[in-house]
């Protein structure tokens, strides 16, 4: 394999796509080895294939606000590959949304899908759309007609979105009930439903408790636990908010969240209510975390700035992509950091890998970290298959084993000559593998 190649020619074909570029790459420069020692991938041009999605559906989205104004969004759905399940991945409402950053998504979606030894496939989509300081009304209004356009495409067996960035609870009911509208049926097409109606316990928590477990699970291999660390936390919505919970359930401190306005500091800890307070905080859709150092006392906010200049023993990226660069990735490594886990998607930046794998700090990206939010989706899938409903701790249970799963085939594929893991090549190959060898079972298609 010529990744140099590979990547020029993608490059001349997707101008500017900077995020989706991004992604193709740290996943080429990490498969390349295995690549090569499997030639029938060659002969079936697997890489061509799989870095171009099956199809995008670009759509759309006028919608009328609470003026009276004809308000227009762009709305998407990237279906990417469909080798080992049906299409399965979120919907981002947020307004730096474009073809690049739900392809780069899409993309990731399918080898962390893989990861999760549940059958799905890899899609994503969204909208520029900013939730920021809208209405409830005007939430319904744009989604039933994102609703509209989008159901054509999607089904319980063809493609079952959920949510992710800018869409939660709210977001997902305003969608379902249109769907359920229009189609006339009511059936497992989304995932994050509401409990009352097919939802799965424990999928709001499942995308930050999982990233703690896969923490746990790194940790261990250093004889080492959560319990008295330090942790600093970016974000403040449901990803953020559940990796808050488990942290602190056992034993660790969370001393930082972060909004677009900058970050606090709670030398005492994000513990208790105020964890439950990060859910008022998402609730008034003012998109800052400030008031949180008004309402709670011997909090610093500090405007502007990124959580990752603060002391912590572990970092854990909860917010976006490229949320910390190479110089936020020296400052924790000259704080003396001993563990960084994306529990956003492709939440650090290149030089930013790069430096902690230079200083040998234990690094794991999210395509493995986030994986147990969609592994809790397959099993809402699951529940909805089946008519029936798991009580919370089964969920958890069987959330708890993908992820030391996951956590097993990136040391398998990912373990070095010097015995320490680097799971960005372990999850890249293992995701790789299980699809790779999914589309030569099943011929050109
Ligand atoms: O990035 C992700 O894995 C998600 N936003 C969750 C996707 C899902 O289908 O639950």
């Amino acid at each position: 394999m010529n990744v140099d190649k590979i990547m020029n020619n993608l490059e001349r074909k997707h101008p500017g796509e900077v995020e989706y570029l991004q992604a193709v790459k740290e996943v080429l420069e990490s498969i390349e080895e295995v690549y090569n020692e499997n030639p029938q991938f060659e002969s079936a041009n697997i890489i061509e294939r799989i870095v171009e999605p099956d199809r995008v559906i670009a759509f759309k989205v006028p919608w009328i606000d609470d003026e009276g104004n004809v308000r227009i969004n762009l709305g998407y759905r990237v279906q990417f590959n469909n080798a080992i399940g049906p299409y399965k991945g979120g919907l981002r409402f947020h307004p730096s949304v474009n073809l690049s950053i739900l392809k780069f998504l899409g993309f990731e979606q399918i080898f962390k899908n893989a990861l999760t030894t549940l059958p799905m496939g890899g899609a994503k989509g969204g909208s520029d759309f900013d939730p920021k300081g809208k209405s409830n009304a005007e939430v319904m209004r744009f989604c039933q007609s994102f609703m509209l356009e989008l159901w054509k495409y999607i089904g319980p067996e063809t493609d079952v979105p959920a949510g992710d960035i800018g869409v939660g609870g709210r977001e997902i009911g305003y969608l379902y009930g249109m769907y359920k509208r229009l189609k006339g049926e009511h059936t497992g097409v989304l995932t994050g439903k509401g409990s009352n109606w097919g939802g799965s316990l424990i999928r709001p928590e499942a995308t930050g408790y999982g990233g703690i477990y896969f923490a746990q699970d790194m940790l261990k291999a250093k004889n080492e636990t959560l319990a008295g660390k330090t942790i600093s936390i970016s974000g403040f919505g449901n990803v953020a908010w559940g990796a808050a919970l488990k942290a602190t359930e056992l034993g660790a401190k969370v001393v930082t969240i972060s909004g677009p306005d900058g970050y606090v500091y709670d030398p005492d800890g994000v513990s208790g209510k105020k964890i439950d307070y990060m859910l008022e905080l998402r609730a008034s859709n003012q998109d800052i975390v400030k008031p949180y150092s008004y309402v709670f006392e011997g909090v610093e906010f500090h405007e502007g700035k990124r959580p990752w200049e603060v002391k912590v023993d572990i970092a854990l990226p909860c917010a976006i992509q490229n949320e910390l660069d190479g110089d936020d990735a020296r400052a924790l490594i000259n704080n003396g950091v001993m563990l960084v886990a994306e529990i956003s998607n492709m939440g650090c930046t290149p030089d930013a890998v790069e430096e902690f794998q230079k200083h040998n700090i234990l690094f794991a990206p999210g395509k493995a970290v986030n994986a147990g939010g969609v592994a809790t989706s397959g099993l809402e899938m699951t529940q909805n298959s089946m008519k029936l409903r798991w009580n919370a701790a089964e969920v958890d249970s069987r959330l708890h084993e993908i992820m030391s799963n996951i956590h097993g085939q990136c040391v398998k594929h990912g373990m070095r000559a010097d015995g320490l893991v680097d799971y960005v090549k372990g999850a890249n190959v293992a995701g790789f593998l299980k699809v790779a060898n999914s589309m030569l079972d099943m011929g050109v298609i």
